[in-house]
């Protein structure tokens, strides 16, 4: 018998201006554009397989070895419903012959299907197992890589020939920045102004092959769960913070097209520059919500420090800044800068926080989006 089941993975993307805030909390329609990077590394992926089979009674969900249950009109069910969609429509649309039946009864009959389960696939229940290879909720966005991974798989269970770009309008259902992961490199997801969230997507900057040099350098300061969820949190500062409603007028439009500007142009200084005072930013918008939100801890903030004086002496230098710290929802800090800087910023990092060695990973070589396992 055949079985219809499709591999998928999905890595983590790390923003340098940070989505946060919706303006439609169930399509996940966001108040402000952003852009990340795909990370590009075996130690942080969303593996997901999904197979369809007849025999199933219902959808099921399997997150690192444990099921979870489909809500109905939840997250995952609405991005399973929107990929049978897709494949009901990709079947049909393979059937240009389908209304001259209808309107002319004495027409030869046509064969209706593309292949023999042609509508049928979508119709069946789907089994469907992730796995993360990192702590999940950290701050480290497994939400992102996971929703990626899922839709990924159905989109290779279904035979989809869509793009990443089309995958990304139901990724964004599941988390909003799991839309961001379809692609590689460097990716901005445009906010959108329609009110069904069609243009609300994500789009290529830049493949990582643009950059090659760009690295990051994940600081796993703690691996615990956060204590204020990302959707939670950035729905009080909606509904709280005067400072966001700055930040989305004012501020990030600009800084949109400045960095990626500074991406095309290769301007790592300027890249710094904009990601550290988008980072900086976030965090002052959560700590302007009411009641307050820290994400970062002490730690945290003495590696912002020792980021700070050393991009002073290479500016002094006359080298601009070699480095740019961001931190997500959580106290663990990513660096970005360029290869020939890595060794020298690991070092400095193991010196000022030697008992955190063993804590700290190394992501190499930013390339990514999704690749399928065959
Ligand atoms: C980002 N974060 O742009 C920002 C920066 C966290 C800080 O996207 O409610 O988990 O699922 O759409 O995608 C975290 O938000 O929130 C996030 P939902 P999500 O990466």
């Amino acid at each position: 018998m055949a079985v219809y089941e499709a591999t998928a993975s999905a890595p983590v993307n790390i923003a340098c201006i940070k989505y946060w805030g919706k303006r439609d909390t169930k399509l996940i329609l966001p108040t402000n554009s952003s852009l990340s990077v795909t990370l590009d590394q075996d130690h942080l992926r969303s593996t997901t397989t999904s197979r369809a089979d007849p025999s199933f009674t219902e959808d099921r969900l399997w997150l690192n070895g444990k099921e979870e249950e489909i809500k109905e009109g939840g997250r995952t069910a609405t991005c399973i419903a929107e990929m049978k969609r897709l494949r009901k429509q990709e079947v049909e649309d393979k059937q240009p012959n389908e209304p001259k039946v209808k309107n002319h009864p004495h027409h030869a009959p046509q064969i209706l299907r593309s292949d023999h389960l042609g509508l049928q696939l979508s119709t069946h229940h789907v089994h469907i197992a992730s796995f993360n290879n990192f702590p999940t909720a950290a701050g480290l966005a497994s939400s992102a890589s996971g929703f990626a991974a899922l839709v990924s798989s159905l989109a290779q269970l279904y035979k989809l020939p869509v793009s990443p770009s089309t995958l990304s309008l139901i990724a964004r259902q599941g988390s909003g920045s799991a839309c961001r992961s379809l692609f590689g490199g460097f990716v901005a997801w445009e906010q959108g102004t329609l009110p069904d969230g069609s243009d609300s997507l994500a789009v290529e900057v830049a493949p990582q092959s643009h950059w090659p040099d760009m690295h990051a350098l994940i600081c796993v300061v703690s691996d615990d769960k956060k204590g204020t969820s990302s959707t939670s949190g950035m729905q009080r500062t909606v509904e709280t913070s005067p400072l966001l409603q700055h930040r989305i007028k004012h501020v990030v439009p600009q800084r949109m097209a400045d960095i990626s500007a500074a991406i095309r142009a290769r301007d790592f200084d300027k890249f710094a520059e904009i990601t550290m005072r988008d980072s900086n930013q976030f965090h002052a918008v959560a700590l302007d919500t009411e009641p307050p939100i820290f994400y970062m801890n002490d730690v945290s903030r003495a590696i912002i420090a020792l980021i700070v004086e050393y991009n002073r002496v290479s500016v002094e230098k006359g080298l601009g800044r070699k480095a740019a710290y961001t931190y997500d929802a959580g106290p663990n800090a990513v660096i970005y800068t360029l290869k020939e800087n890595v060794k020298e910023i690991v070092e400095l990092i193991l010196k000022y926080f030697p008992q955190r060695e063993g804590a700290f990973k190394d992501v190499f070589g930013l390339l990514g989006g999704v690749d399928v396992a065959k």
